[in-house]
């Protein structure tokens, strides 16, 4: 009794120590960057997940702006590079590329 108690606990916490609770409903879901644009261009996705970015490109360096929501620039994407970010609450968020404001795409979040 107890010693399947000891066991359980331990994997209890194992498993809460392997996923974070952040990412517990989420999946992670790609983003690509080729020849100037954003691909696709908008993305539906439901809250908790990840969104990556990755530059598909050979030579052209990109970044991701939330720039409307007043966020920081990403770093700057060279060849194969990629970037992350997380989206918890439903809404819209509108993003562009730091050095190309031409090159714009949307998160849509909803359940
Ligand atoms: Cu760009």
């Amino acid at each position: 009794m107890r010693r399947s108690f000891v066991i359980l606990t331990a994997l209890a916490v194992a498993a809460l120590v392997s996923s974070p609770l952040s990412s517990l409903a989420g999946e992670t879901v790609r983003v690509g960057i080729d020849r100037n644009l954003f691909q696709p261009k908008v993305l539906k996705v439901k809250p908790g997940t990840t969104v990556e970015w990755v530059n598909d490109e050979k030579r052209t360096s990109h970044s991701v702006f939330f720039e409307q929501e007043g966020r920081e620039e990403s770093d700057r994407l060279f060849s194969g590079e990629s970037w992350k970010r997380s989206f918890d609450k439903p809404g819209t968020y509108p993003y562009r590329c730091g050095p190309h404001p031409d090159m714009v795409g949307v998160i849509e979040v909803a359940p």
